[in-house]
């Protein structure tokens, strides 16, 4: 029988508790598009290729709460310059308009709201530059309640409708 000296065993528990960490780290990364801070859920936030310099782009994404009392999206940050805004888009006489909602996006207890292309979308603003397809945008969330909480934005191409992680795990 080997003898096992006190200073490798404490390499091995070193190497042990590296393991343990990498693979948590791992989990989280395969789980990323997911964000929890209190009630609050946030799934899939995308983003699509900005062309020709323009510095803002559409954010999207799904928000649950799951929590007994309502909550506010109130805003947040893109990038290293940039805000999210969070906009109602309407037509009237066949022209498109949009407007940011001032006071913040209500979610109420049990209630999932969808920023998507078409309808109540975020929009962030002032990006350092257009972001390119395939880069992720860091950014946070700011809700009344819940707090801060850090995402980020999956980027895909010119004209995408759906989130591009999503399209690219269905099989159709
Ligand atoms: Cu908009």
């Amino acid at each position: 029988m080997k003898i096992i000296s006190p200073a490798t065993l404490y390499t091995i528990l070193l190497t042990v508790l590296a393991m343990g960490s990498s693979q948590s780290a791992s989990a989280q990364a395969a789980g990323s598009d997911t964000y929890r801070i209190g009630a609050i859920v946030v799934e899939a936030p995308w983003s699509r290729e900005a062309p020709g310099g323009v510095k803002r782009a559409v954010g999207y994404m799904r928000i649950t709460n799951t929590g007994q009392n309502p909550d506010r999206l109130v805003g947040g940050t893109a990038a290293t310059t940039g805000r999210l805004e969070v906009h109602q888009s309407t037509t009237s006489d066949g022209l498109t308009q949009m407007q940011a909602i001032k006071d913040g996006l209500v979610i109420g207890p049990g209630e999932t709201v969808e920023l998507k292309p078409g309808a109540m979308h975020g929009m962030l603003v002032d990006l350092p530059r257009g972001p390119k397809a395939g880069e992720i945008i860091k950014g946070t969330l700011m809700f009344e309640k819940a707090g801060a909480i850090e995402i980020e934005y999956q980027v895909g191409s010119v004209g995408i409708r759906h989130a591009p992680t999503a399209a690219a795990s269905h099989h159709h």
